[in-house]
């Protein structure tokens, strides 16, 4: 059975990365809601982000998104996230909202916007110098709607020159982490549309280029843990963005439509050693709030991690190992299920109390009346950028 210190000990250890944008203003094409007290600028939205780790524990890094998060001084914010026990996470970039950007970026026919996006990315890698990030996620809305719009294998041919002109201007310590996507904004090709061909750009580019699984990329049914077992295998495996999708890229709270999903997840993360930090895997949330209050939904979705984590941690190895060896699908099976089946929520608390933490994180930032405080102070918060 597992040793409960060391699983304790794993969970106490693990890194859950939070989105700036979940902290803003979001909504879909048919309306952004705007919710009171949500942050006014990138600095509030590291104040919110300081919250979920300060009841948590496990949150002390912050995704940020250029433009949305654009700010004069990068060294003053990364400076900000360290008084507060933060530091700047995974630097998205956006090559999607300008009217340039109608027929692609990194893979448009005309090599002006390419060259605009390309531009825009080695930015990203400035920012990152001066923040002290460390991963430049990439994800591409580029695609095509109409058969016959553009050259399938000639905009795959763009990406990859433009891909090698960032990757070059990486440092030691920076990656390229590539998001794939199965459709959305482009409805007929997408050019980076699986994990498949994620893994084959940065197999080329080299190993600072490793690929993310947002889990609401891939069309129904698809067996994300294989993908994660594979890549994690290969050394690709750069991190994921954790969400919860019921139709396509939904966006909403990790482990709320799927928790079993996201415990098969973990449990290949866990059997391929990477929850290990030396392994580098982000652990990063991609969602927005659009009906819910923020910051209590991106704690509980760190819970939602933590928790598939805590049963992941808590299969019997041994026990599994053995039923395979014989052969014996039920018992192999019946391991998985009775990690799944295990209420870990008494373990969690447990662990939150031994780090001087409220048990119940949720209950802990509504009953402080922070929520109450900030509608208060901040007036006119900002939109998180999506649905703008
Ligand atoms: C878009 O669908 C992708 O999931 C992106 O990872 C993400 O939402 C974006 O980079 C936010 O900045
Ligand atoms: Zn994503
Ligand atoms: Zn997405």
């Amino acid at each position: 059975m597992p040793d409960i210190a060391a699983v304790k000990a794993a969970l106490a250890a693990q890194r859950i990365e939070t989105p700036s944008w979940g902290y803003g203003n979001s909504g879909t094409r048919f309306k952004v809601f705007a919710q009171p007290g949500v942050p006014r600028d990138p600095y509030e939205k590291l104040d919110d982000a300081a919250e979920v780790h300060a009841r948590t524990g496990v949150a002390p890094k912050v995704s940020l998104h250029i433009p949305w998060d654009r700010v004069d001084d990068y060294a003053a914010l990364a400076a900000h996230a360290k008084e507060r026990g933060l530091e700047l996470g995974a630097i998205n970039s956006n090559t999607f909202q300008d009217d340039d950007y109608r027929l692609g970026s990194v893979c448009h026919p005309d090599p002006k916007v390419r060259r605009k996006a390309v531009d825009h990315l080695l930015e990203c890698v400035d920012i990152m110098d001066a923040t002290g990030s460390t991963d430049l996620k990439l994800w591409f809305a580029d695609g095509t709607n109409y058969p016959g719009q553009d050259d399938i294998a000639g905009r795959q041919e763009r990406l990859a020159e433009s891909l090698a002109e960032v990757y070059a201007r990486l440092g030691d310590d920076q990656r390229i982490l590539l998001e794939y996507k199965l459709f959305e904004p482009a409805f007929y090709t997408t050019d980076v549309p699986d994990w498949g061909t994620a893994y084959a750009h940065c197999l080329k580019l080299g190993p600072k280029a490793q690929v993310v699984v947002d889990t609401g990329h891939h069309a129904p049914g698809t067996n994300i843990e294989f993908i994660v077992a594979l890549l994690l295998r290969e050394g690709r495996l750069g991190g994921f963005d954790f969400n919860s999708r019921f139709y396509a890229d939904d966006d909403l709270m990790a482990g709320a439509a799927d928790p079993f999903q996201l415990f098969r997840i973990m449990h290949e993360v866990i059997a391929g050693g990477g929850l290990d930090a030396a392994a580098g895997i982000s652990f990063m949330l991609d969602q927005c709030h659009n009906v819910e209050a923020k910051v209590p939904a991106v704690i509980r979705s760190v819970m939602n991690v933590q928790e598939a984590t805590a049963k992941a941690l808590l299969v019997d190895a041994d026990a599994l190992a053995a039923a395979r060896r014989s052969g014996d699908v039920l018992a192999a099976n019946a391991v998985l299920m009775d990690a799944y089946a295990t209420d870990v929520r008494p373990l969690l608390r447990e662990l939150r109390e031994e780090q001087g933490l409220d048990p119940d994180p949720v209950a802990a930032t509504l009953r402080s009346g922070r929520l109450e405080r900030v509608a208060a102070e901040r007036v006119g918060g900002a939109q998180a950028g999506w649905g703008a």
